[in-house]
Parts: C-alpha cells; sequence; structure tokens
C-alpha cells in the first residue's frame, strides 16, 4: 500500500467520510447557519463559493493536514522558484513567470527569467502595434484583417478559448481564426473565407515538430503562394510562435518574425507566453496584459495566502475530497453564457492531461485515483441535455457553476434569466425533491392515487450533488485571467496530494509517435508491420482509398 494511503491524514479522512457520505447537503445547512458565508471566499475579482460542496469544517481541517503532511506548498514554493519539479522532463515549471507583473526576479538555473519575459512582450507589443496601426501590411500593401492560429493542443485551446471568452475586447477590427485538426476540411473551409492579401498566419508549435500543424502552416503556405506568386510574400504573411529557432527557419520563417518562448513553459500552461500572440492581435497588447495581470493577482495569493484562506489549496483539495473520498470520477465544467463555451476543453487539457497519470514521482503505480475526467458544455443549453444525469442518474457528479454577472451586450432581461438558470441548477442539484414533495405536488394539479403511485417515484430527485460556484463581475481579461490561473493551481494542489509529475505528457507523446508510423500505412498495404486490429482497419481504407 502506498505512503499515502497508508499517511494518518488520508486513513482520518477514510473514516470521516464514512459519515459525511450519509449526510445530505440539505442537512449540512439546517446544521450550520452560518454556512453560507463560511464556505466562501473572494479573491482577485473572484467570488467563488463552495458551500455545496459536501464538506464541513472538519472535513477542510482533515484534508489541509493532508496536504501539510503532503508537502503541498513545499513544492508550490519550489514551483515558484523555479525548481524543476516536472522530473520527468528534468525541467523547471516557470507559467507564473510569464505573468510576474511585479517583476520580482524569478530564476530558473541561477538566472532571471524577467529581462527575456519582458523582452519578448515588447517585441509582442511592438509587432501587434505595427500591425493594428497598419505599419505592418500584406504584400500587395493591404492592412491585415485576419489573423489565423495555426497550432494544436497547449498552442491552440488557450488562446482560442481566451479570444472567445473576450469577443467583447475585440479591437482593431481583427477577426481571429484557428485551424488545429489535420483533417483538410477545417483548413479548406476557413480558407475559402479569407481573403490572403489581408491574412496573417500564426504558426504555433513549442516544438515546431507537430504533424498537424506543420502540415496545415505548408498547405497555408501554397495557398498563399497562388496568390502571390512570390516567395518573399511569405515574410509579410507569417510568423512563428516556437521554442525551436532552427525548426521555424527550416520552415522558411525568418527568425526576426518568430517569438520565442521556454522549456519551462508547458504547452498546455502557455497561453500566458506568446502564444498568447493572437490573443493580443485580437484585444490588443493592452488587453493581453491585463490578461496577465489577473492571473497574477491569483498567482500571488497562491503563493501567500495562509493554508486556511487560500482558495487554489481549497479548492485543489476538495477535488481531491470529491475524487478519492466521495467516488467521485468527474468535474462538470458549466460555464453559463456563450463567451466561456470553451472553457470545458480548454480545462479538459488542463486538467486531464496533467493528473491524467498513474505512476507517482517515484516511479511506483498508484493504488488510489488520480485527475478526473473533466468535460462539460454552456448553460442553459446543457440543461435540456446531460443535466438529466446530474439530476436523476445514478454517479455523484461535483460541478462548477461560472458566469460573469453583467454583460457586455444586454437585452432585455436575458442576462437576468441566464443568471436565475444558473442559481436553479445549484438549488436543485443540492436540494432535489423528495417522494413526498413530488406526491404533493401532483396532488395539487389534481392527480389521481392510481397515477401518483406509478410515476411519483420516477420524479424524484435526491439531490446532495455538490457544486461550486464562481462568479465575477463581467468578462474582463482580469477575471478571466485569474480564473484560469485559479484552475491551473487547483490541478497542481490535487497533482501534488497525488504525488505525481502533472507536467508531462507521456501519453500524447506517444499517440504522435504512433501517427507518424501509420501514416505511411494508411496509402500503401504493408501486411505484418501491425496489431491484427490494426491491420483490418488498414484493410477497409485501402478498399476504399483513392
Ligand atoms: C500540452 C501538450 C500538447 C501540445 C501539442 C502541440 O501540454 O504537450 O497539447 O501542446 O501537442 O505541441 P507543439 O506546440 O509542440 O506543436
Amino acid at each position: 500500500m502506498s505512503q499515502l494511503i497508508q499517511s494518518a491524514a488520508w486513513q482520518a479522512l477514510e473514516t470521516h467520510a464514512q459519515t459525511q457520505k450519509r449526510i445530505h447537503l440539505a442537512d449540512l445547512f439546517d446544521g450550520n447557519p452560518g454556512r453560507a458565508q463560511a464556505f466562501v471566499s473572494s479573491v482577485a475579482g473572484l467570488h467563488v463559493d463552495y458551500s455545496k460542496q459536501r464538506i464541513t469544517p472538519e472535513t477542510l481541517k482533515l484534508l489541509r493536514q493532508l496536504a501539510n503532511d503532503q508537502d503541498v506548498l513545499t513544492r508550490r514554493d519550489a514551483m515558484f522558484e523555479g525548481a524543476r519539479i516536472n522530473t520527468t522532463e528534468n525541467r523547471a515549471v516557470l507559467h507564473v513567470a510569464l505573468r510576474n507583473r511585479g517583476n520580482r526576479p524569478i530564476l530558473a538555473d541561477g538566472k532571471d527569467v524577467m529581462p527575456e519575459i519582458n523582452d519578448v512582450l515588447r517585441r509582442m507589443r511592438r509587432f501587434t502595434d505595427a500591425v493594428h496601426e497598419g505599419r505592418w501590411l500584406g504584400c500587395s500593401g493591404e492592412r491585415i484583417t485576419d489573423v489565423v492560429n495555426i497550432g494544436i493542443g497547449g498552442s491552440d485551446l488557450g488562446p482560442r478559448m481566451i479570444c472567445h471568452a473576450l469577443a467583447s475586447h475585440a479591437q482593431y477590427d481583427m477577426r481571429a481564426h484557428f485551424i488545429a485538426n489535420i483533417a483538410p476540411s477545417e483548413i479548406a473551409n476557413l480558407l475559402k473565407t479569407l481573403d490572403p492579401a489581408r491574412t496573417l498566419f500564426v504558426v504555433a508549435s513549442k516544438t515546431f515538430t507537430t504533424q498537424e500543424t506543420l502540415t496545415n502552416a505548408h498547405t497555408a503556405r501554397r495557398w498563399l503562394l497562388d496568390f502571390a506568386g512570390d516567395e518573399t510574400a511569405v515574410a509579410k504573411h507569417f510568423v512563428a510562435v516556437s521554442t525551436n529557432r532552427a525548426e521555424v527557419e527550416a520552415f522558411g520563417i525568418d527568425a526576426e518574425h518568430m517569438f520565442g518562448f521556454w522549456d519551462w513553459v508547458g504547452g498546455r500552461y502557455s497561453l500566458w507566453s506568446a502564444i498568447g500572440l493572437p490573443i493580443a492581435l485580437y484585444i490588443g497588447m493592452d488587453g493581453f496584459e491585463r490578461l496577465l495581470e489577473g492571473a497574477h493577482a491569483m498567482d500571488e495569493h497562491f503563493r501567500t495566502a495562509p493554508a486556511a484562506e487560500n482558495l487554489p489549496l481549497t479548492l485543489g483539495l476538495i477535488d481531491v475530497w470529491n475524487s478519492n473520498f466521495l467516488g467521485a470520477e468527474t468535474l462538470a465544467v458549466l460555464p453559463y453564457g456563450t463567451r466561456l463555451g470553451r472553457l470545458p476543453a480548454y480545462l479538459q487539457q488542463a486538467s486531464m492531461e496533467s493528473n491524467g497519470k498513474s505512476v507517482d514521482l517515484d516511479g511506483h503505480r498508484v493504488d488510489y485515483v488520480t485527475g478526473p475526467v473533466v468535460w462539460g458544455g454552456p448553460g442553459t443549453n446543457g440543461q435540456h441535455a446531460f443535466y438529466q444525469l446530474l439530476h436523476q442518474g445514478t454517479r455523484l457528479i461535483p460541478s462548477d457553476f461560472i458566469a460573469a454577472i453583467r454583460t457586455h451586450t444586454p437585452i432585455g432581461d436575458q442576462q437576468a434569466m441566464l443568471l436565475a438558470n444558473l442559481l436553479a441548477q445549484t438549488r436543485a442539484l443540492m436540494l432535489g425533491r423528495s417522494l413526498e414533495a413530488v406526491k404533493q405536488e401532483m396532488q395539487a394539479s389534481g392527480a389521481d392515487a392510481d397515477t401518483i403511485a406509478r410515476i411519483a417515484p420516477h420524479r424524484v430527485c435526491l439531490g446532495n450533488q455538490p457544486s461550486t460556484t464562481i462568479l465575477f463581475p463581467q468578462m474582463t481579461p482580469e477575471a478571466v485571467g485569474a480564473l484560469v490561473a485559479l484552475y491551473e493551481h487547483r490541478i497542481f494542489v490535487a497533482g501534488a496530494i497525488w504525488h505525481i509529475d502533472s507536467y508531462d505528457q507521456w501519453g500524447v507523446e506517444l499517440g504522435k509517435q504512433m501517427a507518424g508510423e501509420l501514416l505511411p500505412a494508411v496509402g500503401h498495404a504493408a501486411p505484418g508491420t501491425f496489431d491484427a486490429s490494426t491491420e483490418a482497419l488498414l484493410q477497409t481504407i485501402h478498399q476504399h482509398w483513392v
């Protein structure tokens, strides 16, 4: 049995969970009139209410003891100090340095990383200003109106999610587009809508070797050259974001048009680096820096707040509680409104790629569950679809409800209706509806006794589904920055408890490797090379391949 499971704090939590599992959330509120005030925190402009989690003060005390035993805050300090906490890749984890707006020196291998970070930020500002002010023009002298990010995974999901979230802050009449998938229809359909004379491509790839990104970039390059007819046009329409200067130059992009970052920035933590260039092109560099400010405020809170007041610590520990002690297998992310509609996909990568691990830092296979399946979608839409399973299914499903209180686009009562729905769902998931209440309601509406006996059980909702509600005044760059940083640190905390490397991704690497091996076999039969199932599927493909 692992040391973690054997630890006194873990064992105490196991015992505590046996009691807690029998207590309904409604009873927790009835038994503690101050609960709604006790389990609430306001940090960096976010109001976070976790009173509807199935916890008590005792639960939090035991969880904090577990964090203490697992040295979570020592590991946090090591991250902020530039220690190589990503041990399987032997790298520091310093996305916090990218938004270190106070410029406190942060050392990686004894060298302050802030001057280089600030230098890239200055270059990003010069470039985005030149584009916005019409000093950077396309090859035929036209202003740039469309930016296309070509990247995948960590080089796509962050900028894509943020541009969508902050569309109300878009400036300079700029449109942002994203191409990630290798499927030919994705790039073909987008290019049909664009004018090459006014299009700027940002080729975003940390390694600059990713098959999908490089292939799509070559396709875009051919499309541009079909229009321009002259290789010199590439310099006016392509810039790169990467850590790999040699490969960028091999592609044909001058290093002068490359924005760099560093190996201590994980792909899924890279939107704060030059990977955020499409964000800066879309909302302006001031807006991008406001995003960094918001994240920095959350970083400073995480770095300095005492354990009892530390919000990312608390939420990360509640995630561990739900997964390891209450048996939850998933976390539903439910943003209200469409602006944060891409947040679930973004957090799916952030969490699942970070904490989807089954070997601990000492190389032992773990004997406890680690990262949950993260999923979700925007409300109210989901209410008319998958929420049914949350209300009446058999699984415990913790969920996060997230909303901006004011909208940039008020129309009648629509925002009030949006918020009312959010509150109604968190309430319904907590309280449910008892058999008695259902019967009374049916009687009041005139149902006969037979119908009530037959139908009433089907209408019962047990409630007791835990949720956290995150509200903030408006969808500003600062609020979105703080929100994303809150999740990053929460993921860190859970990973530290589980004693895993949250910053590698060997499973993703395996997929990249195998795709390369299979490409030749799709077009040409090479029997006997792969497993029987893959061979059979290849045969089917070959029958229809033209
Ligand atoms: C992120 C992952 C992965 C990565 C993509 C793209 O943490 O490692 O999603 O971002 O595979 O990689 P490149 O940026 O190197 O193209």
